[in-house]
């Protein structure tokens, strides 16, 4: 399948929560013209703390500078928080391939403000080391998930995330959400656009807040989604599991029709 753009946001490379084969066996069945990386793409802070770089992780970027160089593919990568080691090289350009901090996409009926979204979050940029701690506690909250898990899927159970309904139900949490997008919002009307594309708070969506488009690709941790902009301009949130069903069930036809031929 072939889009105008596909964004993608936190995929935490570099920390073992990060779904990043997931996210690689997207990319290897869809192209587009141009390839957002919303921030949060590698994640600095694990990698600092002595998490493991896994060949999977390199596999992305292998795949990402291939799109770039093979099929035409401009990148563009905007700096998150966990990434944010990347502001020592900033900003990047090397053919179609740049790093930045904030990008303006133009598209078919509105321009977009693209920006990660960290700068919006005042745990962030107020108190670091307490943001720093959540952080432990995230990983924390995802282990205990991914062992819950474990145990659900040897019983035959279907994944069922924690972390996620754990976070719905946090009321505070709830109002942080509505908060970070109104805010993304204004923001992008000061800058003249209607639109606006980020991620950080790891919650995909797609609405309209005082006339602006607000667009969050969500992450590569938990929701497995991505942000796709059509032809027309219309936007869509893919979820990984969604798609891949739907896909295999679809080779599986066509492997299952091809024996009948051959029978
Ligand atoms: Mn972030």
């Amino acid at each position: 399948m072939h889009y105008k753009t596909i964004v993608l946001s936190d995929i935490h490379l570099g920390s073992n929560a990060s779904k990043a084969k997931e996210a690689l066996t997207f990319l290897k069945h869809h192209t587009c013209d141009t390839l957002i990386l919303n921030g949060d793409i590698i994640d600095g802070w694990q990698l600092k703390r002595g998490a493991e770089w896994k060949k999977a992780h390199s596999n992305f970027f292998k795949k990402v500078l291939q799109m770039s160089v093979k099929d035409k593919t401009d990148i563009i990568y905007i700096r998150g928080n966990h990434d944010d080691f990347l502001d020592a090289v900033l900003p990047f350009k090397l053919g179609r391939f740049s790093i930045r901090k904030l990008y303006i996409h133009k598209g078919v009926q509105r321009n977009y403000l693209v920006t990660h979204g960290d700068m919006f979050d005042s745990i962030t940029t107020k108190m670091r080391w307490l943001s720093k701690l959540g952080d432990v506690g995230y990983t924390l909250l995802l282990w205990i998930n991914h062992q819950y898990n474990k145990k659900r899927i040897s019983k035959g159970l279907p994944y069922d995330s924690i972390s996620q309904r754990i976070k719905a139900r946090v009321k505070s949490v709830v109002s942080y959400i509505s908060d970070f997008e109104i805010e993304l919002s204004k923001f992008a009307r000061i800058k003249g656009c209607t639109g606006v594309i980020c991620g950080h708070i790891h919650q995909p969506a797609q609405k309209i807040i005082n006339g602006v488009l607000y667009l969050n690709s969500g992450d590569w941790v938990e929701s497995l989604t991505a942000l796709v902009e059509h032809a027309d301009g219309n936007w869509e949130i893919c979820y990984y599991h969604d798609w891949i069903l739907q896909f295999e069930t679809a080779q599986n036809q066509f492997v299952s029709a091809s024996d009948l031929v051959l029978s």
